[in-house]
């Protein structure tokens, strides 16, 4: 056992975080599936992928791995894409993705939010990101290895 200053269980990274984290991702994975068996996006083209980036997208937002995009996760997310906003501001466009009148967002709001075809704040500034990233030289994540890519 490594020796620690301080309990490190709670924190980002430490083990309730990470079960924390674990939870949320399972969670998800439910969703998609209902999602999936459900036929809720008939319409939407690569479906799976498009679900699984958005996964990654909500998981990294989704600080404290609540299951929800709270006020302050979107705080946290919109400076991250360069938009700070104020509170004001972040209330309203949680208002404007938040189907079940929680206050916060969750992964099936967060879908419908980018597929459900309404315009909304937040939609329209990670489009934009997405649209840059697009853009730029191939920097991104590094392609992502498995065991079985190992010589
Ligand atoms: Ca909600």
């Amino acid at each position: 056992m490594p020796r620690t200053t301080f309990d490190r269980s709670n924190v980002q990274g430490g083990k309730q975080w990470g079960q924390a984290k674990q939870k949320q991702v399972e969670e998800i994975d439910d969703e998609i599936e209902t999602i999936i068996t459900q036929n809720v996006y008939p319409e939407v083209e690569e479906l799976e992928e498009k679900l699984a980036a958005y996964k990654d997208q909500f998981i990294t937002y989704d600080l404290d791995g609540s299951g929800d995009l709270d006020d302050n996760d979107v705080r946290v997310m919109m400076e991250k894409l360069g938009q700070p906003k104020n509170q004001i501001e972040i209330r309203k466009m949680i208002k404007e993705i938040d189907l079940n009148g929680s206050g916060t967002i969750n992964y099936k709001e967060f879908v419908h939010m980018m597929l459900g075809g309404k315009s909304s704040i937040m939609r329209m500034i990670l489009m934009f990101e997405e649209k840059m990233k697009a853009k730029e030289i191939p920097t991104g994540l590094p392609p992502k290895k498995s065991f079985s890519d190992l010589p």
